[in-house]
């Protein structure tokens, strides 16, 4: 058995672990990252693509955004679509901040390149665990080698589905979930977007979402029943599906493609509270989901990150336990802002199994409102930019 010694053990190469990487390479704190899939696979997830203008600053200060910078579309405002109306939301003027569009995926390979041949960032590990909260201890298999790596400080980036909060002792965490019923179907078209800006379409037979990633991939999702599987919806099904709930409003412009990926998320709410346990620590989704209504992900995960950097650089250099100490506190009051919101917007633009037309009318003119109102608008706007007060 090979034994290592690190300050920092990252559990998950996602957007979290990665970042939280190389924000300690460039405060001089050695990491060590461990990651259960294939380079291959973590590259290529297809999830997020939205990223507030705090995310994008956070990764130029961290010398990964040049590619972002080339490449991603800024976007001021999206369209409101529902029943017979179509709004802009020129989010922008009214919160003063932009959002970038630029795939996770892309974020990802950015980060990989910067780190790969500098630090250590290992793919394929098998079984990882994590032990002892106090004197935190990583064990995963590598090409069929077990190795343990000592670490002061163990950070579990390794989303919803990982192994560090599940370590945790249970009678210290407090969990808050909440599932919606219905799902998300993403599909990834090899088509230019034919909109340059986003399009929320809230519609009778459910919430449907026109989204992109370059200027030749498009990304549209619809609002779907939580158990159909990717069997129930063929090409054609979710083309004619698309074109019926984005056709709400003025004319609909839709490029039809070839679907180059799929996928069905399912839709859940969910805090752990504290986000960590003497030198054991969470980020990200390991700590927290968002439905994707609002985009909020990935920008929660990278906001835990420099502030737990931050705190471990305190820490490390100066002895200062503080930032480490108020690291939940800190976190949570954005995070539980983001669920909230979330959950709102989802409330706002979903057709719920069992609503009553009652409650259809009462979306509307919700909807109305939103679409109406300046001071509601603005409102929304801050919570959908992130800088709303939390
Ligand atoms: P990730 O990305 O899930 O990464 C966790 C990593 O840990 C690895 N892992 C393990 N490694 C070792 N051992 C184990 N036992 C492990 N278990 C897991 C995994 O393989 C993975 O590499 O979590 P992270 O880094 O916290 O990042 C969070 C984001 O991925 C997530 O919040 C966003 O994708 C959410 N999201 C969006 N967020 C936004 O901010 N803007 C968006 O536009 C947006 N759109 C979306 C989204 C999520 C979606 N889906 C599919 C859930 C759209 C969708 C459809
Ligand atoms: C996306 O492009 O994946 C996306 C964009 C905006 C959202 C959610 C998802 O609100």
């Amino acid at each position: 058995m090979a034994v290592w010694r690190t300050r920092v053990g990252i559990v998950g190469a996602g957007p979290a672990g990665l970042l939280l990487g190389r924000l300690l390479e460039l405060a001089g704190i050695d990491s060590v990252i461990v990651e259960h899939r294939s380079r291959d696979y973590v590259e290529k997830r297809v999830r997020a693509g939205l990223l507030e203008q705090g995310t994008v600053e956070l990764l130029r200060d961290a010398g990964v955004a040049d590619r972002l910078d080339r490449l991603a579309a800024v976007h001021t405002g999206f369209e409101l679509r529902f029943v017979d109306e179509a709004v802009r939301l020129p989010f922008a003027d009214l919160s003063g901040r932009a959002v970038w569009m630029y795939g996770q995926a892309e974020v990802v390979k950015d980060l990989i390149a910067a780190r790969l041949g500098k630090a250590p960032l290992h793919f394929e590990a098998r079984d990882v665990t994590v032990t002892d909260p106090e004197n935190p201890v990583l064990r995963f298999e590598l090409d069929g080698e077990r190795v343990e790596v000592r670490c002061d400080v163990v950070v579990g980036c390794d989303g919803y589905h990982g192994v560090t909060r599940p370590s945790l002792p249970t009678s210290t965490v407090r969990t808050y979930r909440h599932t919606y019923p219905f799902a998300w179907l993403g599909v990834l078209v090899d088509a230019p977007p034919a909109i340059k800006e986003l399009v929320y379409a809230c519609h009778e037979r459910g919430f449907s979402l026109y989204s992109m990633r370059s200027p030749e991939v498009s990304r549209l999702y619809l609002q779907v029943d939580p158990t159909d599987t990717l069997a129930d919806w063929p090409d054609d099904r979710v083309w004619e599906e698309l074109h019926t709930r984005l056709a709400t409003g003025l004319g609909h412009e839709l490029t039809e493609g070839p679907i180059i990926e799929r996928g069905i998320t399912a839709m859940r709410s969910f805090v752990s509270e504290p986000m960590g346990h003497h030198n054991v620590f969470l980020a990200g989704d390991a700590a927290h989901i968002v439905p994707p209504t609002a985009a909020k992900g990935l920008n929660l995960a990278m906001s835990d990150v420099r502030v737990l950097a931050e705190a471990l650089a305190d820490w490390f250099t100066k002895g200062d336990r503080s930032g480490l100490d108020g690291y939940t506190r800190t976190c949570l009051r954005r995070v539980w802002r983001a669920e909230e919101f979330s959950d709102w917007m989802t409330g706002l633009l979903h057709r719920f199994p069992d609503e009553q037309n009652m409650q259809f009318r009462f979306r509307e003119a919700r909807l109305r409102y939103l679409a109406g109102s300046q001071a509601a608008m603005t409102s929304f706007s801050e919570n959908y930019v992130g800088s709303a007060a939390a």
